[in-house]
């Protein structure tokens, strides 16, 4: 399949920007900055960023609790969210909301979300909502593996399915639940299958392969906008951090970690990119510089931005 050019060095900036901000995050958080619970995308990023450029403005995401990296690949603003992430007042949610809680209704995010496969019913009510109404919008709604073995995602999906919704479900099977393995937790080797039982296509995609997994996903939702019904994908990939920041991950192999570091996403695709003549090293090199710019003024927003005033806890809690 042809991607521009364009496209793809946007792909590339969209990866940067994903891993400058959650490695930011990771160090800002240990220093104590960052108050609450923070989920961390890094080695993830080819998963959100291959999908949702395929999306236009308009579509809608559902996201989970490692939600970062969807929200900057749908065109999440850095300084709102690093702003969030710090509390304050000048943050996607007025400080009060937090990593989970970053949501952006403009931009067709309908939120992070801290309930494990919270996200699947949201999608299906927003691809509903487009049905009925005609627009032509896509859905897509990101899970995990974990969430995968949720009541919610047979329901979900199933009456999905039974609607004809547009709507392209996307597993990141990173292999892990918090602490626990998804081999210990489901009999199927590829989640996707799981799409027979509801009448589904089904795409089992590497996770860390950006155009593999644009390619999957514009399949899925060019079937959406056809009104032929939801797909089931699934992105194989690794979750380089613990559960959360500050988890030991001593449940995890060494030398599995270190095979997927390996494969790292990011280099990978810089390294075609180059070989294929889309870009140069140095202009690679740019990119990186605008990156890390754009976070430290990210980082600087959040610092000088004000706390909430005690006074404001009760505004924007009910709609
Ligand atoms: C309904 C519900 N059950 C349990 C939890 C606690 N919990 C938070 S994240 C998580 C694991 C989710 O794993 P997965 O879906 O694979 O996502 P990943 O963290 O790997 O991205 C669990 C069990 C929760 N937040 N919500
Ligand atoms: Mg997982």
């Amino acid at each position: 399949m042809h991607i521009e050019k364009e496209k793809l060095i946007e792909m590339y900036r969209t990866m940067v920007r994903i891993r400058e901000f959650e490695e930011r995050v990771s160090k800002e958080f240990a220093a104590g900055n960052i108050p609450g619970f923070v989920h961390i995308y890094t080695g993830e990023e080819a998963v959100a960023t291959g999908v949702c450029a395929n999306l236009r403005k308009d579509d809608y995401i559902t996201s989970t609790h490692r939600g970062h990296g969807h929200l900057i690949a749908k065109g999440g603003r850095t300084d709102l969210m690093m702003a969030e992430l710090y509390g304050r007042r000048t943050g996607y949610c007025r400080g009060k909301g937090g990593s989970m809680h970053i949501a952006d209704t403009e931009l067709g995010i309908l939120g992070a979300n801290g309930i494990v496969g919270g996200g699947i019913n949201i999608a299906g009510g927003a691809a509903l909502s487009a049905q009925m109404r005609g627009t032509n919008q896509a859905v897509v709604c990101f899970l995990g593996d974990g969430a995968s073995n949720r009541g919610t995602f047979h329901e979900g999906v199933n009456m999905a399915a039974c609607w004809n919704l547009p709507v392209v479900y996307v597993i990141e099977n990173n292999l892990y639940a918090e602490k626990t393995r998804i081999t210990d937790t489901a009999r199927v080797t590829n989640l996707a299958d799981r799409a027979t039982a509801y009448g589904i296509p089904d795409v089992t995609v590497d996770g860390n392969d950006v155009t593999a997994v644009y390619e999957a996903i514009h399949e899925a939702i060019s079937r959406a906008r056809q009104g032929k019904g939801p797909t089931l994908v699934e992105c194989k990939t690794y979750r380089w951090h613990g559960h959360f920041e500050g988890d030991r991950q001593t449940y995890k192999p060494k030398e599995e970690a270190e095979a997927w570091k390996k494969k790292d996403p990011v280099p990978a695709f810089r390294k075609k990119l180059i070989e294929t003549g889309v870009f140069t090293q140095a202009d690679a090199e740019r990119i990186h510089q605008m990156i890390a710019d754009e976070i430290e003024n990210a980082v600087k927003f959040a610092r000088e931005s004000p706390l909430p005033a005690p006074e404001e806890t009760l505004e924007d809690v009910y709609a």
